[in-house]
């Protein structure tokens, strides 16, 4: 029995109920921004009156287009993500004014350069080390060049108090979305896994965000006063897990639904789109508000940084604060650093004695029974 109330409903049809918001937004004279990563300061297109967007593809259908041009041996979030743009099959990208990037991985640096060919695109240099006074000083420059380019784009002037109010307003998204997934941390959790998905992926495409923040108070707050009553769809045997690893916006149906169908509860996903971008919030009490959002994106801890403790700190700390029986390791196929980086985490957790499992997978739906039956023998282990 779910704890969700109605509102929920919304959310799981956000992304599609979006397209049309979007063309509102656009009617209405404001601005649209594309961003593609977690890395990407959200806060200088907010604090320029846009709205931002993921663009990121979640679907297998373009990526044959894709392939004329990129090629096969390339991970699938970036072929589906050129795919739609040169398709014009995803509205996102087709309303966005302006695309931000970063130089994460090699494959997306490459696609920003042929995305730049068809939209205005502004690509972020992004260190790929995390220490040192030379790459914050680096990350801060390249903030301001953001903001700068921002206003060339858009036609607009942004001043320190907007990226304050900016600041402040993804702050409170952040912190009502780390609320909302904290409630898994109870034993058993109220949500199934798909529901804490959905929530954290989903909100990316609820435009008002005045709306946004109501609905996910309305939610926590259901669900907090559900459980209490006593109900609750998962039972205490049910073994706890963790999900790390790549984006899975393309393959949520065919991770979380199976892994779950084999018995298991996910309580938690350290990945983009949930708690690496939410666990930790932007300085609202710093003067120098370049200063707070470099500190803030810096320390994300993304595979594509090298030496990349952040993400070995963050996975050991909420293996214990959401007491995880198990946790498994997405990687997309090719995504190098993803697949390379499994080896710490796998021995992070044989130190805790955490079961362990890595799967590398595509956007196709071919794997699924293969997965189903690795994910039921490595559930049915712990
Ligand atoms: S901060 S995870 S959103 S880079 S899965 S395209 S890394 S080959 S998406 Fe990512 Fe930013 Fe990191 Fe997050 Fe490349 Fe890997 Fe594909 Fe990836």
């Amino acid at each position: 029995m779910t704890n969700l109330p109605e509102k929920f409903e919304s959310f799981n049809e956000a992304r599609r109920a979006g397209f049309i918001k979007a063309k509102e937004i656009k009617e209405s004279g404001k601005k649209m921004v594309g961003v593609f990563c977690t890395y990407t300061p959200v806060e200088i297109p907010m604090a320029a009156g846009a709205v931002t967007v993921g663009v990121c593809g979640v679907s297998e259908e373009a990526i044959p287009d894709a392939e004329k041009v990129l090629p096969r041996n390339l991970c699938p979030l970036i072929k589906s993500s050129y795919g739609h743009a040169i398709t014009d099959t995803c509205p996102y990208f087709y309303f966005s004014d302006m695309l931000i990037g970063e130089t994460t991985c090699d494959g997306k640096k490459k696609m920003y350069e042929e995305l730049a060919k068809i939209k205005p695109t502004h690509v972020m240099h992004l260190p790929n080390m995390q220490r040192g006074e030379y790459t914050y000083k680096l990350w801060k420059e390249e903030i301001k060049v953001l903001k700068e380019e921002t206003e060339k784009a858009l036609g607009v002037t942004i001043s320190d108090q907007d990226i304050r109010d900016a600041i402040k307003d993804k702050n409170e998204e952040r912190r009502l979305l780390k609320e909302y997934y904290e409630l898994a941390k109870l034993n058993p959790s109220p949500l199934s896994g798909m529901e804490l998905h959905q929530v954290l992926y989903q909100s990316g495409f609820k435009f008002d965000r005045a709306d946004l923040k109501d609905e996910l108070r309305n939610i926590i707050d259901s669900v907090k006063q559900k459980y209490q009553e006593g109900n609750c769809q998962n039972n205490i045997d049910k073994p706890r897990i963790l999900i790390t690893g790549s984006p899975i916006g393309g393959i949520s149906e065919k991770i979380i639904t199976t892994i779950e169908d084999s018995g298991a509860s996910i309580v938690a996903y350290e990945l983009c789109g949930a708690i690496r971008n939410n666990d930790s919030l932007v300085d609202e009490e710093n003067e120098d508000v370049y200063d707070a959002l470099t500190e803030k994106y810096l320390s994300i801890g993304c595979s594509c940084m090298m030496h990349n403790d952040n993400r070995m700190e963050m996975l050991d700390r909420l293996a214990d604060e959401y007491k995880v029986d198990g946790v498994i390791d997405v990687a997309l196929q090719a995504c190098h650093t993803f697949n390379v980086e499994s080896f710490r985490v796998k021995q992070l957790m044989n130190n805790k004695n955490i079961a362990y499992m890595a799967i590398e997978t595509d956007y196709s739906k071919s794997d699924t029974e293969q997965l189903r039956t690795r994910f039921e023998a490595f559930i049915e282990m712990i």
